[in-house]
């Protein structure tokens, strides 16, 4: 299961409105398919893997990150594959909460006399698809915040002098972890100030992620869609709104890159699962311009409390990951 876990993890961001699984088909003790999600969200990783294992799939076990698919979609549900295959035994991590599946891919598993066991690694797949979780159960996106700043958490100097506070690795991390979301959102202000790209740049990736400007004002020209920069969407309304709109439209990851207004009243709505930070080895001082917006907290007990799951070092930088229960 770990391994159809890191397989999973290489659909991140590419196949939305799909969740990113993982299949491992093992016989005898050994990896005889491997499979994940495609770009765009088909084929499925079960049947990705089912080709890769061919004849050999009969008799063998399944390992999948998600419950296999129970409906019939553009092709055969994969839980009808499996069984179709001669797979004997099933290992799943968590079922899926698609209304079309929830438990009936498992049932069609078990009808067919596969043995099937749930559960394995559940916490682990569920961290990995919490943004296509969170959209089948909340109906909006997994939303990451992320800040790279100085010591203080400052953003830039007084003046507006910005580049570059982290270094070029910590900078080429953020591209890597662009690249595993659907979308990167950003308020109007800062989309006027940087005019940023918002793409992703060599490191191969497979589908850009949609460009999502958070404002009602005019924007400077931004380049137009192409094969290095993925559709532009320019949305305006509430936090709660706008995120809801990004799930129906099949969003299940966005990565908020700022600005402090932005990232302060998606804070305040409660809508940010994921904070991720780089942090430079310099001081900047109360004058230099915050990542942060005004919260207006009055205590200390009403401000968010996120879980530290990751610390690196990152070149002369530190990168620290957090996570909202
Ligand atoms: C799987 N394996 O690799 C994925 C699954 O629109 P469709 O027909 O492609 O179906 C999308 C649904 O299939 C999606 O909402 C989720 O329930 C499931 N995704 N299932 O067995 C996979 N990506
Ligand atoms: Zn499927």
């Amino acid at each position: 299961m770990d391994h159809a876990l890191g397989l999973a993890r290489r659909g991140l961001g590419n196949t939305w409105p799909n969740p990113a699984v993982g299949c491992v088909i093992v016989k005898d003790g050994r990896v005889i398919g491997r499979g994940w999600t495609q770009p765009g969200g088909r084929p499925h990783a079960e049947v990705h893997a089912l080709i890769q294992a061919g004849a050999a799939a009969y008799g063998a076990t399944a390992y999948v990150t998600l419950e296999p698919c129970a409906h019939h979609g553009r092709t055969p549900p994969c839980a009808a594959a499996l069984v179709r295959a001669g797979i004997s035994r099933v290992v799943t991590a968590i079922t899926d909460p698609d209304p079309r599946v929830s438990g009936r891919g498992i049932d069609l598993l078990r009808e067919a006399g596969i043995e099937v066991v749930e559960g394995v690694r559940a916490h682990e797949a569920r961290e990995l698809q919490r943004g296509f979780l969170t959209r089948m159960t909340a109906g909006r996106p997994m939303l990451t915040l992320k800040l790279a700043s100085s010591f203080d958490g400052r953003i830039a100097t007084a003046s507006g002098d910005s580049q570059w506070i982290t270094g070029e690795a910590a900078r080429r991390h953020v591209h890597a972890l662009r690249m595993s979301h659907d979308a990167v959102m950003v308020g109007g202000g800062t989309a006027r100030a940087d005019r940023p790209a918002l793409n992703v740049r060599g490191m191969g990736c497979l589908r850009q992620p949609v460009r999502i400007v958070v404002s009602a004002g005019e924007l400077p020209e931004l380049p137009p869609e192409g094969p290095d920069h993925g559709p532009l969407w320019q949305i305006t309304g509430e936090p709660g709104v706008i995120m809801a709109q990004l799930g129906s439209r099949g969003i299940t990851r966005v990565f908020c890159e700022g600005g402090g207004v932005l990232a302060a009243s998606l804070l305040r709505a409660g809508l940010v699962d994921q904070l991720v930070g780089y942090t430079a080895g310099v001081v900047l001082g109360g004058d230099a311009r915050p990542g942060f917006g005004s919260l207006e907290l009055a205590r200390l007990a009403d401000a968010a409390r996120f879980r530290l799951v990751e610390t690196r070092r990152i070149g002369p930088d530190v990168m620290h990951r957090w996570l909202r229960d």
